[in-house]
């Protein structure tokens, strides 16, 4: 008797319900670690967007005048049920994505968990101003929930980045048209699941799995929905807004980053390296904030190279339930190849690889897993592709520099502008770098630190708008003044 495994099939989560496409298509969902097929994804079409997006409509007029108690006191149930069921979503990210699974638990659920507490709370003392004029006029500023948006997330941190722009959507009042990528989808299914548990009023949240230019785009194209938010690559997010723009619809984009590490010769030496081997590496260097061009002072050049090349070459790349992997599996087999070009480019480039530069290849069921060396160059120009391009894999290069003119130079020249790290334990200097460099946030003598209050984003190709915080209340709501004569 042949046993017919049938496939895990996901389904999108429309009107408060889970369901098939309307195609009843479904696409491979690959576990990095193996390469193997592990479960289906719905294939969904404009179909299922237009659904969804009528779902939401429908919802819209109750939900945007649910007192803002009741929003907050629903996504916290959400926040409960992420905690109930924290190690089986842990578990589903790291099979999904690859990452070490201690990763998962420490980052990425923690984050969704946080994401939801943070806004559900957040929306409570969220305000707005009033502007008193003479003879007897005052103006307010109503900020009310913009109607149906649109959120669109990339693969390296699916659930964390998913619900960074669904728990302030939802918490300001709006109604959302959600679509992960389809190649982490596992954890926004999980959510889904529990959303329906946690009494989410049904078409207030809408889940509809599938490919980007598909699925993406309907999304991005639909009349009825008037703002989109977007985390993944910069292409993607110019062709996003070449359909969004001339419709008007509000947009936050976060991009691509290509980050500069910064390490004076004054800096605390064992706290850089330490703290450089995880802004190099951490989620496989799948994180747009990753620190992939390390520009080193000439005064503690080699000691830092040599330090941080026996560091890294003894960091364990593993299969992600093995707790003690420093580095699990990238995404994708596609993406992996991309990786692997890049670094055959940095020697056509001319660059040295000092340690890494190899594809991993693990025994038993990981053998056909999608696995890469942390790798380390040096000795390319600041101004070649490798130092210009966004690899997204880990993969990081060394340049030493003299002057604080120089570094500014070399960290400036590219087209992104995320994220900076700078490590100098002089004060009067940090202030001075941090201001002359142009990136949306600057990390000094730390990395990876956030206070999600803050404003989250970048410049230049990195992206347009900011998350975060009242940022992204701001983002999902509309000003409207009005003006009262008394
Ligand atoms: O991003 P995409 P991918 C960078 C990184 C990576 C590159 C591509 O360099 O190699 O982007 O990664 C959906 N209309 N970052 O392929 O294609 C898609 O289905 C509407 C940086 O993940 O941008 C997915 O849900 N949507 C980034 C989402 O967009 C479309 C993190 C992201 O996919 C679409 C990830 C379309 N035409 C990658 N095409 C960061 N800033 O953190 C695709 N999508």
């Amino acid at each position: 008797m042949v046993q017919i495994f049938s496939m895990f099939k996901l389904q999108n989560y429309i009107n408060g319900t889970l369901q098939a496409p309307a195609s009843n298509e479904y696409l491979d969902n690959f576990d990095p670690s193996t390469g193997k097929v592990y479960s289906l994804i719905p294939d969904s079409d404009e179909r299922d967007v237009n659904q969804a997006v009528e779902a939401a409509k429908a919802a819209f007029p109750s939900w945007s005048v649910t007192p803002k108690e009741k929003r907050s006191e629903i996504i916290l149930k959400i926040v409960d049920l992420i905690n109930a069921n924290y190690d089986k979503l842990a578990e589903a990210e790291s099979r999904d994505n690859g990452k070490p699974l201690w990763l998962a638990k420490k980052v990425d659920i923690a984050r969704a968990a946080s994401n939801f507490h943070f806004f559900a709370t957040g929306i409570l003392h969220f305000a707005s101003e009033a502007h008193m004029m003479e003879d007897r006029v005052i103006n307010y500023t109503r900020r009310d929930p913009l109607g149906v948006v649109g959120c669109i997330s990339p693969w390296n941190l699916p659930l964390y980045l998913f619900t960074w722009k669904i728990a302030p959507a939802l918490a300001a009042g709006n109604c959302v048209v959600a679509k992960p990528s389809e190649v982490t989808p596992m954890t926004a299914y999980l959510l889904s699941e529990l959303c329906v548990e946690a009494g989410l009023p049904m078409g207030v949240l809408n889940i509809v799995h599938g490919l980007g230019p598909k699925v993406g785009s309907s999304i991005t194209e639909h009349d009825d929905i008037c703002a989109i938010s977007f985390t993944g690559g910069t292409a993607t997010g110019a062709q996003i807004a070449k359909v969004a723009a001339p419709k008007f619809k509000k947009l936050s984009l976060e991009l691509g980053g290509k980050n500069p590490n910064i390490i004076f010769d004054d800096c605390d030496f064992d706290k850089a390296l330490n703290t450089t081997l995880a802004s190099s590496f951490a989620n496989q260097g799948q994180i747009c904030l990753c620190g992939s061009r390390i520009f080193i002072q000439r005064g503690i050049y080699e000691k830092f190279r040599d330090a941080f090349v026996e560091k890294v070459s003894r960091r364990k790349v593993s299969y992600p339930t093995d707790p003690e992997a420093k580095l699990g599996a990238v995404v994708s087999k596609g993406h992996m190849e991309k990786v692997l070009s890049y670094i055959q480019l940095t020697k056509e480039e001319g660059g040295t690889i000092l340690t890494g530069g190899n594809q991993v290849h693990l025994e038993g069921e990981h053998s056909e897993g999608y696995y890469i060396e942390p790798t380390i160059i040096e000795g390319l120009s600041y101004d070649c592709r490798t130092n210009q391009e966004e690899i997204f894999g880990p993969v990081v290069t060394i340049t030493p520099f003299d002057t604080e003119e120089e570094v500014l130079m070399m960290a400036n020249s590219t087209q992104y502008g995320l994220a900076a790290t700078v490590w100098t334990e002089n004060l009067t200097k940090a202030h001075r770098v941090a201001n002359d460099i142009h990136m949306g946030i600057v990390w000094v003598n730390c990395w990876l630190v956030r206070d999600l209050r803050t404003p989250f984003g970048g410049v230049k190709n990195s992206g347009v708008g900011r998350e975060g915080g009242f940022e992204a209340l701001k983002f999902f709501t509309e000003p409207k003044n009005v003006c009262i004569s008394l």
